[in-house]
C-alpha cells in the first residue's frame, strides 16, 4: 500500500558476535548450549541472528531469538559461568540468558546499552 508506514525499531547496538547461552525459559532450567550470535539491541527487544547479512533486516532476518528486555534483570555474574565478562539477562517471563564476550570493551559496552534499555523501559 504506497503511503503505508512501515515501522523499523530502533537499533541502540549491532555489529558484534556475542556468545549467547539460554539457561532457563520461562523458569525451566535448560542445558547450556554456548552459540555465537550476531546480536541486535532495540530500544526494546535484544534480537539474535545466526547469520550476519539477516541482522540488516529486523523485520524479516531469520532470528534465532528475542529477548523482551521491559522488566527484566541485568547483571554480571561469575558464578553462572567459567568464562570471563559474562552477564546475565532474567527476563520478566523468568528466562534466564548468559551473554559473553572475549573482549572487556564489547562485554562492557553490550552490558551498559542493554542496562540503559532496562532502565528507561522499566521506568515508563
Ligand atoms: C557444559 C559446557 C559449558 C560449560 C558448562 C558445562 O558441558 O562445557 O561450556 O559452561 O559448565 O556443563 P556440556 O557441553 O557437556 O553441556 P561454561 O563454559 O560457561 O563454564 P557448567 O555446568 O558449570 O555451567
Amino acid at each position: 500500500v504506497a503511503g503505508a508506514a512501515t515501522f523499523e525499531p530502533l537499533v541502540e547496538l549491532k555489529g558484534d558476535l556475542l556468545n549467547v547461552a539460554k539457561i532457563s525459559d520461562s523458569g525451566k532450567k535448560q542445558r547450556k548450549n554456548w552459540t555465537l550470535m550476531w546480536s541486535v539491541l532495540t530500544s526494546d527487544q535484544l534480537l539474535f541472528y545466526k547469520e550476519r547479512q539477516q541482522e540488516a533486516n529486523l523485520k524479516t532476518g531469520s532470528k534465532t531469538d528475542v529477548v523482551q528486555l521491559c522488566g527484566a534483570v541485568v547483571e554480571w555474574t561469575t558464578e553462572k559461568s567459567s568464562r570471563k565478562n559474562v552477564f546475565q539477562i532474567t527476563t520478566n517471563t523468568g528466562s534466564d540468558y548468559l551473554l559473553q564476550a572475549d573482549s572487556y570493551s564489547t562485554a562492557s559496552k553490550w552490558y551498559a546499552a542493554i542496562r540503559k534499555i532496562v532502565d528507561f523501559s522499566t521506568k515508563l
